[in-house]
């Protein structure tokens, strides 16, 4: 049976809900436990708890779906349907007692985005679409920003973590923004840039090297609520690919052809 993407994205947002107090609680009252990944890549026992917690509750919601979550608690993997899930989105942020960091969910049908979630815990917003719907926050119908150049816009990025030889170009978009948009933010959260890019906060942003749970539920927030998502080359691979522009349909072409202009990969 075809599921019903409005009541499944309704029922992930109280398992979210739930699970971001889980995390609130936990925060509250515990020692936190980090341990380090890589060099500056951290998970805590909370990211850990809160993807268990929505790996469990959703595969209740949908028992044929399987999961791409960053901390691999499972790996079992949906012919048809996959959760595509970041249990804490900005975990240095969380880890320093600072907003914003989010909750991250998606579910894939196939290669497709049906339904986005993220919940950015600071401001308690939740941001969600699902496959035909308008994009929401907390409830209220959200859309893109209408300024029309890069010269009127906010633009966000995310500073690299791995592939430093890329490290000199990005530099350059760092100048470039700077001189020319109304301002440049880092707020260390991708999910929750993104989403902000939904609701008209920030006019686009741009990262590389993000993963699947980064970027899949709020990109697919971004292009329901009338923005546009693209690779660097202005292809679709912005999902898997590692690379990622997002923006409203006005500043789009003019914020693309930007980017190229550094970090096309010669
Ligand atoms: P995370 O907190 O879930 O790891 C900020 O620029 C974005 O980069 C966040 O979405 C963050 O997600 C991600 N990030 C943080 N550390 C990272 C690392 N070491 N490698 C790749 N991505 C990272
Ligand atoms: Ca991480
Ligand atoms: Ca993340
Ligand atoms: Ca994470």
């Amino acid at each position: 049976m075809e599921p019903n993407f409005e009541s499944l994205c309704n029922e992930a947002i109280s398992l979210i809900r739930q699970t971001g107090n889980f995390i609130r609680e936990e925060r509250a009252n515990h020692p936190l436990t980090i341990e380090t990944k890589g060099k500056n890549d951290f998970v805590t026992h909370i990211d850990k708890g809160s993807e268990e917690r929505l790996v469990k509750g959703l595969k209740t919601l949908l028992p044929e779906s399987g999961f791409i979550a960053e901390e691999a608690t499972s790996t079992e993997k949906g012919e048809r349907f996959n959760w595509v899930i970041d249990p804490i989105d900005g975990t240095t942020n969380f880890i320093h007692g600072l907003s914003p960091f989010a909750i991250s969910v998606a579910l894939m049908d196939a290669q497709e985005v049906v339904i986005g979630i993220v919940y950015e815990m600071g401001l308690d917003e939740m941001f969600f679409a699902w496959k035909g719907s308008k994009a929401y926050l907390n409830g209220k119908e959200i859309s893109v920003s209408s300024r029309p150049t890069v010269a009127d816009s906010l633009i966000a990025t995310g500073f690299p973590y791995t592939q430093y030889h890329r490290m000199g170009d990005f530099m350059k978009t760092l100048d470039h923004f700077m001189r020319k948009s109304h301002g440049l933010r880092r707020l260390g959260s991708a999910a929750t840039d993104l989403a902000y890019v939904a609701c008209g906060r920030f006019e686009g942003f741009y990262e590389y090297n993000l993963n699947p749970w980064d970027v899949a539920a709020g990109a697919f927030i971004v292009q329901q609520a009338g923005g546009k998502n693209a690779d660097f080359t202005g292809g679709n691979n912005y999902i898997f690919g590692k690379e990622i522009i997002s923006a409203n349909p006005l500043i789009f072409d003019e914020f693309l052809r930007d980017i190229k202009l550094f970090m096309e990969e010669k």
